[in-house]
């Protein structure tokens, strides 16, 4: 059985680099991505592409929403760019590409050897400076057209560059940012909605939301922009817990666990054991309630009143505090 085991985790292993290495092989291109916050705001989306090996010529419209973004600058891809590729660029037969904004929306990217000459392109070749017109936030990307007669034309030698055939190409998009995902501890009722929020700093709006049912449930936001944000984690009957997270360069993993109200002890339970825990604070013993659930009756003070409240909801008398309808 061990024997089976091990060949099929071989096979499998096979397989899946056998088809890491054929789709990195594939021409593609890689079309950028932004987020952009507020009207006014700019950012770089870039066209890349990988293994498009002995390029003769080029020709291909990359598109845009010119209703949400306006193109303010093109310049060569960091590395790759077309420029710097072309040997001889702007010379003789050797003549650079030329990229223009045709309309709003429209960028017409065209080189073409004339003698037939070829290059390899890989990497960045270009980018594009885009302002927002409209408030966000909002993430956009590039397209491409991939049929019509202004798809992309790339051709490449076949035979010392007399015969010339198109390339098959594949289309990505561009990944930005990080993954921000963990599991929120709560208690009670496990069908109750978990509210999950990301602020980014000086929103009022959240940039990120979700909902997660269970207990133990588990959020995921994709491609969140390097930055710091608030994270407000909320269901019924708990505190509503807000802590930092800082988002710098690599995926993020943030559990939270939110509190009952009334649970004084982070244990899971209301009893008089959190009754016990406020008296006791308030007769300034050396005790370390949770004081954001200690304070039942949202008068901002933790007081024997609200220890009189959470031995009421134990002994069923109460089915929520004061607190919860102050909301
Ligand atoms: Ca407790
Ligand atoms: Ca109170």
């Amino acid at each position: 059985m061990k024997k089976v085991f091990a060949v099929l985790l071989a096979v499998m292993l096979l397989v899946s680099s056998i088809a890491t290495v054929s789709a990195a092989d594939n021409p593609t291109f890689v079309l950028g991505k932004a987020a952009f916050a507020n009207k006014g705001d700019t950012a770089v989306m870039t066209i890349e592409v990988k293994n498009f090996d002995s390029v003769s010529a080029i020709d291909f419209t990359v598109l845009y929403d010119g209703t949400k973004l306006e193109l303010m600058n093109i310049s060569d891809g960091s590395d790759g760019s077309l420029a710097n590729l072309l040997p001889n660029a702007g010379k003789n037969d050797f003549a650079g590409a030329t990229v223009s904004c045709v309309e709003q929306g429209r960028i017409e990217v065209a080189w073409d050897s004339i003698s037939g000459y070829s290059v390899g392109l890989t990497g960045v070749i270009l980018e594009f400076e885009f302002k927002a017109l409209v408030d966000g936030p909002f993430v956009e990307k590039l397209g491409i057209l991939t049929e019509g007669e202004d798809a992309p034309l790339l051709r490449k030698d076949k035979n010392e560059g007399k015969e010339l055939e198109p390339f098959d190409f594949s289309v990505e998009e561009q990944v930005i940012g990080f993954n921000v995902s963990g599991t929120v501890t709560s208690y009670l009722d496990a069908n109750e909605k978990v509210t999950v929020e990301l602020y980014e700093e000086g929103n009022a709006e959240p940039s990120y939301s979700a909902t997660v049912t269970g207990n133990s449930g588990t959020y995921s936001f994709s491609e969140v922009p390097s930055g710091t944000y608030t994270m407000k984690v909320s269901k019924k009957g708990h505190v509503t817990k807000e802590i930092s997270v800082t988002v710098t360069d690599g995926d993020v993993k943030q559990d939270v666990t939110i509190n009952l109200y009334g649970d004084v002890n982070s244990d899971g339970y209301i009893n008089p054991k959190d009754a016990t825990l406020i008296l006791q604070y308030s007769a300034e013993f050396d005790v370390n309630p949770n004081l954001d659930a200690a304070d039942v009756n949202g008068d901002s003070y933790v007081n024997p009143k609200d220890a009189t409240l959470i031995l009421q909801y134990s002994a069923e008398l109460i089915s929520k505090f004061p607190v919860e309808t102050n909301g």
